[in-house]
């Protein structure tokens, strides 16, 4: 399995040769040192009002301590203590709608978490409710038969709230503990694509009362702050619970994940490493920041 420090290692360029260079002058806080590294953070694609705030508090904090570990709390202060995610629920299947725009990597992260909830011992069933598209439910398919995952395929053309609400009802018949739905690209810009998707919600909502449990937005990494505005449209459209992020081997812009949290509150659950079944791994903050910073020791590439 592909290393997830390793994946950062693009953002890490443009950000770590310039951190210890700068760490005497952000301990002063120099405003040459200080108007660098704010550069170099926005230019990894974090919002220019967070890194306004974390420079502020730089200036405020200067000669007191350690400057890098000062970054580092800071930097993790952005994503809240919570208990890792955890795919167990009750009596009924935990269903799980996957959005997001075309080529962002839905199909590909569905069959990826099924893979990975099946090593952890626990029944998924794969949903393809991409009925839009003639080959979308077709890819599902070949995944799930390479993995040897249940599905339940909608055929071309489908009605793709249909076919969502027929997976639940089968999850709940077969006992599944995950349900995971692999919905149609929604072009955000796209209103009846739009409201497909509520039309999704709300029919997975009718076959399993309180369902879906998460609605996870998939998002390519590669395109940084054009991820954020993704989010930000989809979570006006339905309640969003969370993130994947996919491609993040291929990005220099993981900035844009503290933007996530801290301007959307939209955790991140799990990131894309490449394109094979096991090439994903749960987030986690910490890592992820020291990761970021170049600060782990297991990083080396
Ligand atoms: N490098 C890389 N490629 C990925 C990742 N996830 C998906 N892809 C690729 O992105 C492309 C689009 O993925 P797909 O799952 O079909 O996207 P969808 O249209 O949202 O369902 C495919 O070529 C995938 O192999 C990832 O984490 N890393
Ligand atoms: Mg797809």
């Amino acid at each position: 399995m592909k290393s997830w420090l390793n994946a950062l290692a693009r953002t890490r360029d443009k950000i770590v040769g310039g951190l210890a260079r700068l760490v005497p002058g952000l301990a002063k806080a120099d405003p040459a040192a200080l108007e660098e590294w704010e550069r170099a953070l926005i230019q990894a694609d974090i919002s220019p009002r967070l890194v306004g705030e974390w420079i502020e508090r730089l200036r405020r904090q200067a000669g007191r301590g350690d400057v890098r570990s000062e970054i580092e709390t800071m930097l993790q202060a952005t994503f809240p203590a919570e208990a890792p995610f955890t795919w167990r629920s009750g009596e009924t299947p935990r269903v799980v709608l996957i959005t997001g725009v075309n080529g962002s990597g839905k199909t590909t992260t569905a069959a990826k978490l099924g893979h990975l909830i099946k090593r952890e011992g626990l029944k998924p069933l794969l949903a393809a409710a991409d009925t839009f598209r003639a080959a979308g439910s077709h890819q599902l398919k070949l995944w799930a038969d390479r993995l040897d995952l249940d599905a339940v395929v909608g055929a071309h053309g489908a009605d793709s709230a249909a076919v969502a609400f027929d997976s639940v009802k089968a999850g709940i018949a077969r006992r599944s503990d995950v349900v995971l739905i692999d919905t149609a690209g929604r072009m955000h810009t796209k209103q009846p694509l739009m409201n497909e998707l509520q039309k999704v919600h709300r029919s997975v909502a009718k076959a399993l009362p309180g369902a879906p449990h998460e609605s996870w937005i998939v998002l390519d990494a590669t395109l940084g702050n054009n991820a954020v505005v993704q989010a930000r449209m989809f979570k006006e459209c339905v309640a969003l619970t969370g993130v994947v992020v996919a491609k993040l081997d291929g990005s220099s812009k993981a900035g844009f994940i503290f933007t996530l949290q801290k301007e959307l509150g939209l955790p991140v659950r799990f990131i894309g490493l490449g394109e094979g079944a096991d090439d994903i791994v749960p987030f986690n903050p910490g890592e992820f920041v020291k990761g970021f910073l170049g600060l782990s020791s297991n990083h080396a590439d």
